[in-house]
């Protein structure tokens, strides 16, 4: 059976997989066996009873009848269904029932990528970490279309939609790294909306989540501005591709550096680290002419470094487009 298991699925690494697999094996098995029940039955008889040379045509068979076939025709299905049920149930139950001292991961489904928060603040992207022999509870939303967390090993999947919040859980009984895979159609990016989960003793988890935080001291400047662009929302009114949305594009912004921003009572100024600076913490000061002043002030939101990288970020953007 085992080696079959592993020829047939993915490897059972959550509790309740060995319990899905069985169930699937059962009802698999009892298809084949009343299956040829039915067909080598039938085969036989259109051999048995076909019509033979100097037969006398009869229309109807003499046996119009049986209780006990009509009896057995209705018990054994119904006796198959009703395991089927009750063991369905009980494996539908183990999966939606989260055990309370679950640990909390919420997961973001994005076109075409996966963010996972977890309970201490940090965040990774298309990685998720969790510590083995421990339940996890996935709290799955979307930030724009449907899409599905499937994670085969744990043989447990959930949809992701926006507006809403879905919940699964699983607990992994082997360290090791697994394929996550988006199972809900959403875009030219779906087939590459791959991610792993990675299962770690659960003192290597404590060490990783409490790295985490301090991550984004350690890499380069603009690369944690782009980050810091999605994660703190930027790009909701911002766009990196030249196109103004509620505020003007970023690259607008980079390209015309150096240059004079004019704003709405008419004064201006050039633009500089300072200006993007000020603009960031102290937007209603000084509002481009042509756009309403509605950005929120990320006073106490960011720290000098964030304010350094997402300054940092915006004129790479600049040195891109001149290449
Ligand atoms: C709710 C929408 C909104 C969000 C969110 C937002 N902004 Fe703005 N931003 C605007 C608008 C509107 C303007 C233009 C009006 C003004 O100057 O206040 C603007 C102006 C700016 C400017 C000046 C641009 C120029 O070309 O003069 C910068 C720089 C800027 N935002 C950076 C950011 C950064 C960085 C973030 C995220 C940390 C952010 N904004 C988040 C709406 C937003
Ligand atoms: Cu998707």
């Amino acid at each position: 059976m085992d080696r079959l298991t592993e020829y047939l699925f993915p490897k059972q690494v959550s509790t309740f997989a060995a319990d899905i697999d069985n169930l699937f094996y059962f009802i698999f098995y009892s298809s084949i066996v009343l299956f040829a029940i039915v067909v080598l039955g039938m085969m036989y008889l259109a051999v048995k009873y076909r019509f033979k040379k100097g037969d006398e045509v009869r229309l109807t068979s003499s046996k119009d009848h049986s209780n006990i076939l009509e009896a057995l025709f209705f018990i054994v299905p119904l006796i198959l269904v009703s395991i089927t049920f009750v063991w369905g149930i009980k494996s539908y139950l183990q999966m939606i029932i989260v055990p309370d001292d679950a640990i909390e991961i919420k997961v973001t489904g994005q076109s075409w990528f996966w963010t996972f928060d977890y309970p201490d603040g940090g965040t990774t992207l298309n990685e998720l970490v969790v510590p083995s022999n421990t339940p996890i509870k996935i709290v799955l939303s979307s930030k724009d279309v449907l899409h599905s967390f499937f994670i085969p090993v744990m043989r447990t999947k959930m949809d992701c939609l926006p507006n809403r919040y879905n919940v699964m859980w699983f607990d992994a009984q082997e360290e090791g790294v697994y394929d996550i895979l988006c199972t809900e159609y959403c875009g030219t990016g779906h087939s590459q909306m791959g991610a792993k989960v990675i299962v770690m003793k659960p003192a290597q988890y404590e060490a990783y989540v409490a790295e985490l935080g301090s991550d984004d001291e350690n890499i380069p400047l603009d690369e944690l501005g782009a980050k810091l662009y999605t994660k703190k929302a930027c790009n909701t009114c911002h766009t990196l591709d030249g196109s103004a949305l509620v505020g003007p594009s970023y690259l607008q912004t980079s390209q015309m550096w150096g240059q004079e921003r004019v704003f709405d009572d008419g004064s201006s100024t050039l633009i500089d680290d300072n200006y993007i600076r000020s603009s960031i913490l102290e937007p209603q000061t000084q509002i481009v002419a042509g756009y309403q002043g509605v950005m929120p002030t990320y006073q106490g939101l960011l720290n000098d470094r964030e304010l350094d990288a997402l300054i940092a970020f915006l004129k790479s953007l600049q040195e891109d487009s001149q290449i």
